[in-house]
This record gives structure tokens, sequence and C-alpha cells, in this order.
């Protein structure tokens, strides 16, 4: 099951995708700390596309390409000679929980960028996963104090099911936006939508304004 693609999920999400579930419509509440039509969660809940890829520490390597002065791979031993950062941050997903004061360990998105230097072309970044999967982010969402390269959560590896060894966390954007099991992030002068992105989720998706679908 779990090298599979995890067909009836997709279908559902493509499915609330066109009926709009979730959508509250409600405006934000303005002390609130959950954005609209969210709630709040205890565990942390398992979404993917259903093949969880196993990626060993010696065999894993993430590329870093496109409009960069510095293109790279970094092995495992490459990203942990990085300056390590731990960002506090809540997670907002699409479908509707949140969850509270993850510890995310890693490499800061400020560092990456101080790395690879992004030239003044590039706007965009894309994810690619080791299960094939892809999101977009704008550049200036990414090089923002509370976004980083994570492999631990709250002191522990981010495990398989979460996207272990290293998934980027983007806290003011849905959770769909962090892409687990990172493998490469191209930096380009054009919007590439990913996988959610082209099959009815919004582009932008800030839960602030409950940017759910397109
Ligand atoms: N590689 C990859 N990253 C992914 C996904 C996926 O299917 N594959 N799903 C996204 C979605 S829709 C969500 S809500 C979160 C879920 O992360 P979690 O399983 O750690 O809660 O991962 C996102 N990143
Ligand atoms: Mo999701």
């Amino acid at each position: 099951m779990t090298n599979e693609l995890d067909e009836k999920l997709i279908a559902a999400k493509e499915r609330w995708a066109r009926e709009g579930k979730h959508q509250s419509g409600d405006a934000p509440k303005k002390k609130s700390r959950l954005p609209p039509g969210q709630h709040k969660t205890d565990g942390w809940p398992v979404l993917d596309l259903g093949m969880k890829p196993h990626i060993p520490l010696k065999d894993w390597t993430l590329n870093v390409t496109g409009l960069i002065e510095n293109p790279l791979t970094w092995t495992w031993e490459d990203f942990q000679a990085q300056p390590q950062v731990e960002i506090k941050a809540d997670i907002h997903c699409v479908t509707s929980w949140s969850m509270y004061d993850g510890v995310w360990g890693g490499v800061s998105a400020k560092r990456l960028l101080e790395v690879v230097k992004p030239k003044a072309e590039a706007k965009f970044l894309l994810f690619k996963s080791y299960d094939s999967y892809t999101t977009n982010v704008p550049l200036s969402r990414f090089d923002d104090d509370d976004v980083l390269l994570a492999h631990s959560w709250n002191g522990k590896p981010i495990d398989r099911d979460h996207g272990g060894p290293v998934r980027p966390i983007i806290p003011k954007l849905y959770f769909w936006k962090s892409a687990k099991w990172v493998r490469s992030i191209a930096f380009l002068d054009t919007d590439q939508p990913g996988y959610w992105e082209v099959r009815g989720y919004h582009n932008d998706a800030d839960p602030w304004k409950e940017e759910r679908y397109s």
C-alpha cells in the first residue's frame, strides 16, 4: 500500500477543491491564532499521495538549481555542516487542521539563499520530491525568517511518514506548500504550478486569506 498512489484520497481531494470543502468564508478574527475555517489538532496527521519513499541518509542529496550563482548538491554531511536553527511555528493544513507550536530544526531559508545567491531574474521556486510531488512558491515567500529546510521536529528526526530526511517548512502557507522528502529546489523566472496547484488548489495558499482553492 505504501508504494502505491492513494488514488481514492487524490480523487477526494480533487472533489473537495471543486466543492470548496472547509471554505468558511469567515472574516479572519483579528486576535485569533487560528486562520478562518481551521481547528486545532493535537496529533500530527499524515497526508500525501500514498507512496512514502525511503531514502537512506547515505543516498540522500539535495539539488539546488536554476537562476542562482552557486548551484549545489548537498549530501547529508554537507547539509549537517550548515549552521543549524530551531524555529517554533504553527502549521495550517487545507483539510482544516492546525498544529500549534512545532519546534522545527534544520537549515534556514536565509542560509540557503546566502549560499546559492539567487540571480535578479529568480522570482519563483519549484520543489521536487522523491515521490515525484511538486509544489511552487514565490521566492519572496521562501525568503522569510520562519522558513527552513527541516530535518527535525520537537527535537527528533522527522520520520519517513512526515517527509524525512528533509522537508521545507513554510509556516505562513497551507501545509501542501511544504514538500515532504524534498529532492531538489529550482529557482525560476516564471511560476510553475505544482501537483495540487494544477488540481484545483490555490496558487498562493495563504491561510489567513483562506486561499484554499483556485
Ligand atoms: N512529497 C510530498 N510532499 C507533500 C505531500 C505529498 O503528497 N508528497 N502532501 C502535501 C500535503 S497535501 C500536506 S497537507 C502535507 C502533509 O504533511 P504531513 O503528512 O507531514 O502532515 O504535506 C505536503 N507535502
Ligand atoms: Mo494537504
